[in-house]
C-alpha cells in the first residue's frame, strides 16, 4: 500500500467509521455503474462494519434491478439528520437521486466524472478510473477491506458497463487487474453479461431505425429525433439520445458523434469522441460528463444545432491536427 493512496482514502475511510447511519445516494436513473457502486458499497460496509446501518435510496434502479432485487429502501427523513449521505458516480447535484442528502449530517462523494466543484464535505474524485465502482474496488482494496461476492458482483457490473466491456479507452491494467480480483470471489460473469446484454427483437428493430437516420457532416455523425417520430417509434427521448448514440461508434471516418432527442423541457443531447474532448462543448451548454461521453440538455433545435455547428468544428480542427 502506498503512502499517497492511503491519504486519498483516509478521510473517506474515517467518515465512514465514524457514522453509525449511511446513506448512500447515486445520480437519477441510474446506469450499471451507479446502482453497481451503490449496491457494492453497500455490501462493503455490511461486510466491514456489521454494526452500521447502510440504506440505499434515489429512483428506480430500472434494468439494473437485479442487482437489487428487494429494491431502495424506504429511507425516513429523520433518518438523515445524524447520518453520513455518501454519494456516487455523479458530478451535477441537480442529477442527485432523493435531496435530502442535503439535510444529512455529514456527506462524501466519490466520483469518476470530470470535476465540476465541490458537493459534499468529503471528496474522493478520480477520473482517471474508468467507472465508480473501480474507483471503490480500489478503495476497498486500498484500505484492506474485505470485498464478498455480492459486493464483487455488483462493482463488477459497473466496470464493465461503464467500460463498454473493457473496450474504453479509459480501461487499462489497473481497471483489468481490479476486475480479476472481484472475478476472484466467484462472480458468474457469464450470467451477468447475458443480463447485461440479450436484446429483443423488437429493440433491435428500433436500433435498426436509429441507424438508418444517422446523418454526418464532416466527420462528425449525428441522429436528431424529433417528438413527432418518437412518437411514431414508440419511444422516449431518453433511449433515443443516451440507449442510441452507441449506434454511431466505431464508424469510419466519425471521430465525434451526438444523438439530439426532444423532450417536453428541450432537446437532450449525448456527445461521445474517439478524439478530441467534448466535454467543453457539453459544459458550455450547461451540461457536463467526461472527456469522451458527455451530455447535456438544451433548450430547442435552434440550439442542439448550434452545439452541432461547434462539435463541427471542434471535430474538424481536431483531425487537420491528426494530419500534420
Ligand atoms: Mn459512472
Amino acid at each position: 500500500m502506498q503512502m499517497t493512496e492511503n491519504l486519498k482514502y483516509r478521510a473517506a475511510l474515517d467518515a465512514i467509521r465514524e457514522s453509525e447511519t449511511i446513506i448512500i445516494h447515486r445520480h437519477s436513473r441510474p446506469d450499471g455503474d451507479a446502482i453497481g457502486s451503490q449496491v457494492g458499497l453497500r455490501a462493503l460496509i455490511r461486510a466491514n462494519f456489521p454494526k452500521k446501518k447502510v440504506l440505499i435510496t434515489g429512483d428506480s434502479a430500472g434494468r439494473y434491478s437485479f442487482l437489487v432485487p428487494e429494491g431502495m429502501d424506504n429511507v425516513a427523513d429523520d433518518a438523515f439528520a445524524g447520518a453520513l449521505c455518501i454519494i456516487l458516480d455523479t458530478s451535477s447535484q441537480a442529477m442527485i437521486s432523493d435531496g435530502r442528502w442535503r439535510t444529512a449530517g455529514r456527506t462524501l462523494r466519490f466520483d469518476h466524472h470530470l470535476y465540476c466543484g465541490q458537493i459534499a464535505g468529503q471528496e474522493v474524485i478520480d477520473s482517471t478510473f474508468e467507472s465508480c465502482c473501480g474507483l471503490i474496488a480500489d478503495f476497498a482494496e486500498t484500505c484492506a477491506l474485505s470485498v464478498d461476492r455480492e459486493c464483487a458482483q455488483a462493482l463488477f457490473c459497473g466496470m464493465v458497463t461503464d467500460s463498454g466491456r473493457f473496450r474504453y479507452e479509459n480501461t487499462n491494467a489497473r481497471t483489468l487487474a481490479l476486475a480479476g480480483r472481484l472475478l476472484e470471489t466467484g462472480v458468474d460473469a457469464q450470467s451477468l453479461y447475458h443480463r447485461l446484454y440479450t436484446d429483443s427483437i423488437e429493440h433491435l428493430r428500433l436500433k435498426a431505425e436509429f441507424c438508418l437516420a444517422v446523418q454526418r457532416r464532416g466527420n462528425v455523425g449525428f441522429i436528431y429525433t424529433d417528438r413527432r417520430r418518437l412518437a411514431e417509434l414508440g419511444t422516449d427521448a431518453y433511449t433515443a439520445a443516451r440507449g442510441m448514440v452507441g449506434v454511431m461508434g466505431d464508424l469510419k471516418g466519425i471521430d465525434v458523434w451526438v444523438s439530439f432527442a426532444e423532450d417536453e423541457d428541450g432537446v437532450l443531447c449525448e456527445l461521445r469522441s474517439s478524439g478530441p474532448s467534448v466535454n467543453p462543448i457539453a459544459v458550455k451548454y450547461g451540461g457536463g460528463g467526461h472527456a469522451k461521453a458527455s451530455g447535456a440538455m438544451v433548450k430547442d433545435r435552434s440550439e442542439a444545432m448550434a452545439m452541432l455547428d461547434d462539435l463541427t468544428e471542434l471535430a474538424g480542427s481536431w483531425a487537420e491536427g491528426e494530419k500534420e
